[in-house]
C-alpha cells in the first residue's frame, strides 16, 4: 500500500536555506519513498518560548510504501545527518527539523509518534506551505486546511526567492 505523507521542514542554523533545499532532495532519496511535491521556502520568526534565529520552513509531499514508524525513523536519520544534536533543550534552534505532519488519513497517538502533528492548527509556518501544495487536504480530527488557515495570521511569513 502506498500512502501520501506530508513532511514539515524547518531550519534555523548552519545556512537554513541550503538545509531546507538539501532536505527536500534527501527526502526524495529515501528508500521506498518518492517526492511528489514541495512548497516554496518561507522565512519567519521563531514560535515558542526560546529566543533563537528566524526559521526557514517548507512542506514536502511523499508517496511511500513505508509505515509511519519506518518513515519517522528515516526522518530522524536525516536530522542526525544534518548535524542535529539532541541536547535536551526542547524547542531550541536546530539545523534541521523534519516533522511527519500527515500520513494519509491515519490518526496515530503513541509515545513516539503523533499524527496528525498536534502543532498543525496554530502554526502558520506549517499551514501556509501545506495549503500551497495541498489546498484541498483535510487534517484528520482538525478539519479542512482552508478552515485552519483562516485561523492564523500570515504576519511575519515571507516567501523566499
Ligand atoms: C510553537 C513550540 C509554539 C512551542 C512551537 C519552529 C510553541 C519554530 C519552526 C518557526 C519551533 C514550535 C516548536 N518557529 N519554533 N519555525 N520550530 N518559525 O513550533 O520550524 S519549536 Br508555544
Ligand atoms: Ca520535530
Ligand atoms: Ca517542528
Amino acid at each position: 500500500m502506498k500512502t501520501k505523507a506530508f513532511i514539515g521542514i524547518g531550519s534555523n542554523l548552519d545556512d537554513p536555506i541550503a538545509q531546507v533545499k538539501n532536505a527536500i532532495d534527501a527526502l526524495g532519496r529515501i528508500n521506498d519513498a518518492r517526492l511528489i511535491d514541495a512548497s516554496r521556502l518561507y522565512r519567519n520568526p521563531p514560535m515558542g518560548p526560546v529566543e533563537q534565529p528566524d526559521y526557514v520552513n517548507a512542506v514536502a509531499a511523499l508517496e511511500t510504501g513505508l509505515s509511519a514508524e519506518a518513515l519517522l525513523a528515516e526522518l530522524q536519520r536525516l536530522e542526525a545527518e544534518a548535524g542535529r544534536k539532541r541536547n535536551g533543550v526542547r524547542w531550541g534552534p536546530r539545523p534541521l527539523d523534519l516533522d511527519l505532519l500527515l500520513y494519509g488519513e491515519a490518526v496515530i497517538d503513541t509515545p513516539s509518534l503523533q499524527v496528525p502533528h498536534p502543532g498543525i492548527p496554530e502554526r502558520a509556518f506549517v499551514l501556509y506551505p501545506l495549503a500551497e501544495i495541498a489546498p484541498d487536504v483535510s487534517v484528520p480530527g482538525m478539519g479542512p486546511i482552508g478552515e485552519l488557515l483562516a485561523g492564523v495570521s500570515d504576519d511575519g511569513l515571507a516567501v523566499i526567492g
